[in-house]
């Protein structure tokens, strides 16, 4: 047989065998069996990581078959497929998933427990693929669990870093950062596939020449190789057949030696080239900082985005497709602006690899790729300095300037004698120093581009991408994102999940909307005392967590009020802050006033390099070390940052939520997803009308809804007349009061300059309009706590903002986008009949 190529097999998969079967003993003998033969361990010596890693194997042999049939399949029946290209996926821990997926958790769980080993602690042993940042990273995750749970021939493309998010501790109440080394015990899920390695091109020049035919072509003479190795690991379907495929792309140098330079004896020079490749993709850039001058941001894009389209060609060669119908057989989304690069390297690749013209590689790149915008804010729009992008991308800045002087002239035909309009549209931003707009590379070059929310996909219009609104009003459309009930209630809260089936089955799982038959329940008194006692003990969970881990006490009858995700100003963070400082005011001025006992609760990383989110996260800590310890508070407030906010530790932190804050300024949060979570798991939320709060607020219902602060035409409003926050601050004596107590060292040892760049961003600047909003959230707060008391009322909210939820699924994101945008159809995958051994 010749190395790397298939060879004819026989299918020799065997009956209930010790890979397959599924049965309680069946799987104790299969881990005991990987403990020995792939951990290479006795029991005696086995650490908690060996067995997690043998039970790990266990589920994914059981796995791998509807994984290659799968597979084969599509192959098979040359499928349309949607490929979703994202810089960052954020998974979370794959062993608990795939056991639901799998639909034998309860099985496992007996065998390891039989085995005499503790299940949950085996779970936790999971090290997280961090790899993202939050938002976009997680929604894309919660995308392929959707598709494969639909049966849409997928395949998810990114970058496999090697550390990803960095993981947070909290020293002296300041973010410390340390680097995640997730690869570090090894990773069962994956599999890596050298023999499908491509090769990228970086720096050089390029060059005309006549081909055969007498045709003008360029070619790119690089100034580096780099090779891309693609790791695989299968996204199984809940209770389906379909597992899909996410392909991470990890760099390796083309050459491991350069034999000139090491024959001549410079070994360090041959060894170099080496390290300069591998560096590619170590490690994941936090978003939040500005992304000018980083050489190997950009290199990381161009790596995974033309890794991932020469696999789908060679996929296409492979079946003997032509890549003129690159198009029909790959629908590519672009995970916002980060794979946008795929608009020249679609063109590139089509022209001057396979010969095709401009004209048909055009139609092609616009029909083939689809954009989706993750933000509004403009600081976070990328863009890339000319100097950057033509040393690394020389042939792709000559495409875009052609795709830019053709971009132009259409304009100018639709809209004659109006400069400032091309000016503002071009892809490349002339003033001052000279940009490439990725934003608009990814409109011009997509035949669709959504937002994530109903209002942020109406703020695009309006304002973001106007000009291209007014130019293709046909690409434009509204894709609201969803979240996997899998994970983020059957896996995250079993005991609710539990609840709900006994009452209305289990098609909930698949079809969210379902949950809508628990209205039904919601004058059952017995009902609700269920739905009260689980999320007490879910409660009580988190507060022996929290006594663990920072050791304070928390009262698991108190109301759990949580604010989780990123830690931004726009997010407003410190707009929770002030409340819990109104309150302590309160107390202050009046021990005896009647408080409703909280416990707030805050989880999220800053970016490294943003001090005001940093500075935000060491308020939160020092209001807590305050309020925690005041004997006037007598326990009826407290203050707790959870560390290292990840997936895993979401999951066990949503379903313990009374409240879920989604505080941003009216306008600037996209979506939002933690508010699903929240709300799908029982939480009342107190929000702005902001990204898709908006939806489900029309969902649960207003009356079931805590709603303050400006709407963003307001926010418009006064920021164009004039926006003051000091005058907030000498009219609102309450307002006046806590602002105060933090100028003045109140939470700070007496250290007046410690919050003093957070105390005068405040006062004096106030972008995120938080002093506008105070007063309106804080009687809303008011309002939340009274309703708190009365518990039967509360849980009937709480009953019906879980049930009114089934538009949140990711299951419904993805239809949409099926239907409206990539044009693919689910396919049933069957699994051939078992052929015993030997026969
Ligand atoms: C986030 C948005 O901030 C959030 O509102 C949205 O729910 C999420 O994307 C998914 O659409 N954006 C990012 C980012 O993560 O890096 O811009």
């Amino acid at each position: 047989t010749v190395p790397n190529q298939p060879i004819e097999c026989v299918p020799t998969v065997v009956v209930e065998d010790d890979r397959t079967g599924l049965s309680v003993e069946t799987l104790k003998r299969a881990f005991q069996d990987n403990l020995f033969y792939i951990q290479g361990k006795f029991a005696n010596i086995a650490t908690q990581n060996d067995y997690y890693m043998a039970l790990a194997y266990t589920v994914r042999d059981r796995l791998l078959r509807r994984w290659l049939t799968t597979a084969e399949t599509h192959t098979h029946q040359g499928v349309r497929t949607v490929a979703y290209l994202s810089a960052e996926f954020l998974m979370g821990p794959h062993l608990g998933n795939n056991l639901i997926s799998l639909g034998i958790y309860d099985e496992a769980k007996q065998a390891i427990t039989e085995l005499g080993l503790d299940f949950d602690a085996l779970l936790q042993q999971e090290e997280e693929p961090g790899l993202g940042n939050g938002g976009l990273g997680r929604l894309a995750a919660c995308y392929l669990d959707s598709m494969a749970s639909l049966d849409i021939p997928s395949i998810g493309y990114g970058i496999r870093y090697e550390f990803g998010i960095f993981d947070q501790d909290i020293r002296d109440g300041w973010q410390i950062e340390s680097t995640d080394k997730w690869l570090r015990y090894g990773n069962p899920w994956e599999i890596s596939r050298p023999e499908w390695a491509v090769e990228v091109k970086l720096g050089g020049h390029t060059e005309r020449y006549t081909d055969e035919n007498g045709r003008n072509r360029t070619r790119w003479i690089p100034h580096e190789v780099v090779m891309g190795i693609p790791y695989d690991t299968p996204i199984l379907g809940y209770k389906t057949n379909t597992a899909t495929t996410l392909r991470l792309w990890s760099a390796a140098a083309a050459e491991s030696f350069d034999f000139a330079a090491f024959n001549s004896g410079d070994y360090f020079r041959a060894v170099q080239q080496k390290t300069v490749s591998e560096t590619l993709t170590k490690v994941l850039y936090p978003n939040d900082e500005s992304a000018q001058g980083k050489k190997l941001r950009l290199a990381q894009q161009i790596f995974f985005v033309s890794c991932s389209l020469q696999d789908m060609m060679l996929i296409l060669i492979r079946q003997g497709i032509p890549l003129e119908q690159f198009h029909e057989k790959f629908a590519v989304q672009l995970n916002d602006t980060h794979p946008a690069i795929a608009v020249a390297e679609l063109m590139r690749l089509l022209m001057d690899e396979h010969g095709i013209e401009w004209d048909t590689a055009w139609r092609i790149t616009q029909k083939t790729l689809s954009y989706t915008n993750h933000t509004l804010l403009p600081e976070a729009l990328e863009r890339w300095g000319m100097g950057l992008f033509s040393t690394l991308l020389p042939r792709h800045l000559e495409i875009i300037y052609e795709i830019n002087s053709q971009f132009l002239d259409d304009i100018r035909r639709k809209f004659p004698n109006d400069d400032a309009r091309l000016s503002r549209m071009s892809l490349i931003d002339e003033a001052g120093e000279r940009y490439v707009r990725m934003a608009h590379l990814a409109c011009v070059g997509s035949h669709a581009i959504n937002g994530v929310a109903a209002l942020h996909s109406e703020l695009l219009k309006q304002d973001v991408l106007r000009d291209f609104y007014e130019l293709y009003p046909e690409k434009f459309s509204n894709k609201t994102n969803g979240v996997t009930p899998r994970r983020f209630m059957v896996l995250s809260n079993p005991r609710l999940t539990n609840l709900i089936t006994s009452k209305i089955g289990d098609g909930w799982i698949k079809h969210l909307d379902d949950l809508r038959k628990l209205e039904a329940f919601v004058e059952d008194a017995d009902f609700r005392q269920q739905w009260r006692d689980i999320k007490l003990a879910i409660k009580q969970d988190l507060a022996t967590y929290i006594k663990q881990v920072n050791g304070i006490d928390v009262d698991p009858t108190s109301l759990f009020d949580i604010q989780a995700k990123r830690i931004h100003e726009y997010k407003r963070q410190h707009l929770d802050v002030l409340h819990i400082i109104t309150l302590y005011n309160r107390i202050k001025a009046n021990p005896d006033v009647h408080i409703t006992p909280r416990t707030f609760i805050f989880g999220g990383k800053a970016a490294p390099g943003y001090f005001m989110a940093k500075l935000i996260i060491k308020l939160i800590n020092s209001v807590g070390d305050v309020v925690n310890n005041d004997p006037d508070v007598r326990d009826r407030l407290k203050v707790v940052f959870l560390k290292d906010y990840n997936v895993k530790f979401a999951q066990r932190v949503y379903p313990a939520a009374d409240l879920s804050e989604q505080i941003s300024l009216a306008g600037k949060e996209a979506s939002g997803t933690g508010n699903m979570k929240f709300s799908m798991n029982g939480s009342l939320t107190i929000g702005t009308l902001d990204g898709a709060n908006v939806e489900i607020r029309d969902e649960v219902g207003a009356e079931n809804f805590f709603l303050f602060g400006l709407t963003t035409p307001e926010v418009y409003e006064l920021k164009a007349k004039g926006y003051n926050p000091y005058h907030y601050y000498e009219s609102n004596p309450a307002l006046k009061a806590v602002i105060d107590r933090i100028a003045s060292g109140g939470f700070s040892n007496g250290d007046t300059n410690l919050f003093n760049p957070l105390v005068s961003t405040l006062l004096y600047k106030d972008d995120y309009l938080l002093l506008a909003d105070y007063q309106s959230y804080i009687d809303c707060q008011d309002r939340v706590s009274q309703t708190y008391l009365d518990q039967e009322y509360w849980t009937r909210l709480s009953i019906l903002n879980s049930a009114r939820m089934g538009k949140f699924s990711s299951d419904r994101s993805i239809r949409e986008y099926c239907e409206d945008i990539w044009y693919v159809k689910p396919v049933a995958v069957e699994l051939k009949e078992y052929v015993q051994a030997g026969t």
